[in-house]
């Protein structure tokens, strides 16, 4: 065990306990109509409210050579537990995007909603409609925890409801309990100063970082369950969901030439029945609350916390909190990541379609018309919508009688069924990255095609085109689109330069290795087409990429997040 003594606390954590729980000088700055901007305190806090200053990358160097101020405007990330909406809110949602923000809504990695380009007069009209249609961004952001995010197969109904019942109630359970948002945004009477608020589970401080749960249905493992903080795994018998083996200290960011940071998949500590679920999590969550590093942000995430102090004394203590002892982890496979595309049937004979979207990004375009065409969708649709974990959307709980005429809108609206999509698009993430991302350093989402048509024809020349390759790209290390879960990874370095991670495994249990560093897209091309090549002829049945690579000593495995950097990559 090798934990740091005490330091300072850094700044971030002063500015959080003096904030009056999250207020700060929010409402001031938002007054002030001589910047589009807020202050640097505010910046911060306003993440706890789901928003975060951006300014326009692409504008910057224009704009300051003109003398003005950088294009400042606002994004705002919702809070969708589980990411379901109903065909009225999906309409207010759109209404919204198209009054106060770019008209476009972006599908996260985290099975929600993004608006972008919101200038700061009208963050809080968008907020205020949102909360009309019973929605809100509290907490999407923050040292808090974050959207809940849960397995998506409208297939297995009965199931997916269930964990979408645990993923509504975690999230509920650690909301703040501050008036804050109320006060800022929806005009809610202030608390009065004789009135001192209380935060009964985080504190004045909060966490020390941003802490996040999912939950996952194997043989599924769509929402990559071991890159969250805390992962409940469904353990079905007899067709109902027994209880949750429960995985700790995953988590993807790392710093480029860093070594003290790096990516973990979360351990699988234990199981737990369901009427645990929220003890479980409320005591793991105030063990990171008590003892995760709150003098280095870089440091902080529960992952650093479990290895300084080691599996047996996490496990002490909470037992020691819990009062009872986890019971032995139940056996479990995942097979698959990834999301079914197309139509498939459930139950009740329910059909459910599972759009494709590249990147999640729903706008419309000369070819496509997303925005119009999901809009008219959800004026007659009569199930809800379902937001995946790989940026996907699926059109849920359709009638045989609605079918025909949600294809016919589809068709109207030159809406992509994705059968013809190859098995590496099908499974393709980026993050957002430029022209929003304040932390990019090369492009993500608006490369993704280009990337995607050059590897598709190698991949057809060899017999690959229907099979599954994961492919993750971000713009930088922080990794948000789960880049280190990729069989094939391509981190951001610089403009047009990227880091080529190769061999994690297909179902997101096994971290993938740096293979090539500081690469431009013709050498990803160059580097990847003879691996390729390799795999299409000397592969096992069944064998994936990312294990074929292992297998061929082109990478060595990683199965600790510490060993991420250690070592020849062979
Ligand atoms: Fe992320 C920061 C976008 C999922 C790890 N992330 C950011 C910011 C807010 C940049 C910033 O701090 O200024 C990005 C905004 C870009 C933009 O213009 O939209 C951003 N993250 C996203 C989204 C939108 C990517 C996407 O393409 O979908 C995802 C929103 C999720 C959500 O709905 O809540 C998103 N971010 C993730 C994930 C994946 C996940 O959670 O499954 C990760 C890796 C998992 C993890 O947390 O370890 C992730 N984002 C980060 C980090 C690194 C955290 C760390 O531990 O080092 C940062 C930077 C930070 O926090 O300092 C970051
Ligand atoms: Fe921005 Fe980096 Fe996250 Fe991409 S991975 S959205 S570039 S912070």
């Amino acid at each position: 065990m090798t934990v740091k003594t005490a330091n300072a606390l850094s700044e971030d954590e002063n500015l959080k306990s003096r904030s009056r729980f999250l207020r700060g000088d929010i409402a001031a700055d938002l007054a002030d109509a001589v910047t589009g901007a807020v202050s640097t305190g505010s910046g911060k806090l306003l993440k706890f409210h789901g928003i975060y200053q951006q300014d326009d990358r692409d504008l910057r160097n224009e704009r300051q050579q003109q003398k003005l101020e950088p294009l400042y405007s606002f994004l705002l990330r919702l809070r969708l537990p589980g990411g379901i909406c109903t065909p009225e809110q999906w309409l207010a949602l759109d209404d919204l995007a198209r009054r106060y923000a770019y008209p476009s809504l972006r599908i996260t990695t985290r099975q929600t909603f993004q608006y972008h380009g919101v200038y700061k007069r009208n963050l809080k009209a968008l907020v205020a409609g949102l909360a009309q249609a019973g929605l809100d961004s509290i907490a999407a952001c923050g040292d808090v925890n974050r959207n809940v995010v849960s397995h998506n197969n409208p297939c297995l109904s009965s199931l997916h409801a269930e964990l979408h019942h645990w993923s509504r109630l975690l999230s509920e359970q650690f909301l703040p309990k501050t008036r804050a948002f109320q006060e800022i945004w929806l005009d809610e009477k202030p608390v009065a100063d004789a009135q001192p608020e209380q935060e009964p589970l985080y504190g004045a401080t909060y966490l020390p970082r941003k802490f996040k749960i999912g939950l996952a249905l194997p043989p599924h493992n769509d929402i990559d369950v071991f890159a969250q903080d805390l992962g409940f795994i469904a353990i079905v018998k007899r067709g109902k969901i027994a209880g949750f083996n429960v995985s700790v200290g995953g988590g993807m960011g790392m710093t480029h030439s860093d070594v003290a940071t790096y990516p973990r998949t979360a351990d699988v500590i234990g199981f737990c029945r369901s009427d645990q679920v929220l003890t479980v999590a409320e005591q793991i969550l105030s063990i990171q609350r008590d003892f995760g590093d709150r003098s280095n942000r870089k440091h902080a995430r529960f992952k650093y916390t479990l290895d300084d102090r080691g599996t047996d004394w996490f496990l002490r203590e909470l037992t020691s909190r819990l009062g009872f002892q986890l019971e032995p982890a139940q056996a479990f496979r995942f097979e698959h990541n990834g999301d079914p595309l197309g139509w498939v049937q459930g139950q009740q004979g329910l059909w459910h379609l599972t759009l494709g979207i590249l990147s999640g990004r729903i706008k419309d375009t000369p070819e496509t018309a997303w925005l119009v065409g999901l809009r008219e969708i959800a004026r007659i649709h009569q199930g809800d919508f379902r937001l995946t974990a790989n940026q996907n959307l699926t059109v849920a709980g359709v009638s045989a009688d609605n079918k025909p005429r949600i294809e016919a809108l589809l068709a109207e609206h030159r809406i992509p069924l994705p059968d013809n999509w190859s098995g590496i698009r099908r499974h393709a993430i980026s993050c957002v990255s430029l022209p929003t991302c304040g932390l990019a350093m090369a492009e993500s989402e608006r490369w993704l095609p280009d990337l995607l048509s050059l590897l598709e024809p190698v991949l057809q020349r060899n017999g690959l085109s229907e099979d599954a390759i994961t492919l993750r790209v971000t713009g930088c290390p922080n990794g948000c689109g789960r880049p280190f879960l990729g069989e094939i990874g391509l981190v951001g370095k610089s403009l047009g330069r990227y880091n080529l991670y190769l061999g994690a495994g297909f179902a997101g249990e096994r971290l993938n290795k740096l293979y090539r560093e500081n690469l431009t897209e013709d050498e990803i091309v160059a580097v990847l087409t003879p691996l390729i090549e390799q795999y299409g002829k000397q592969r096992h049945k069944g064998e994936h990429f990312g294990d074929f690579l292992i297998r061929k000593k082109h990478v060595a495995a990683v199965t600790a997040g510490r060993d991420f950097h250690t070592g020849d990559n062979k």
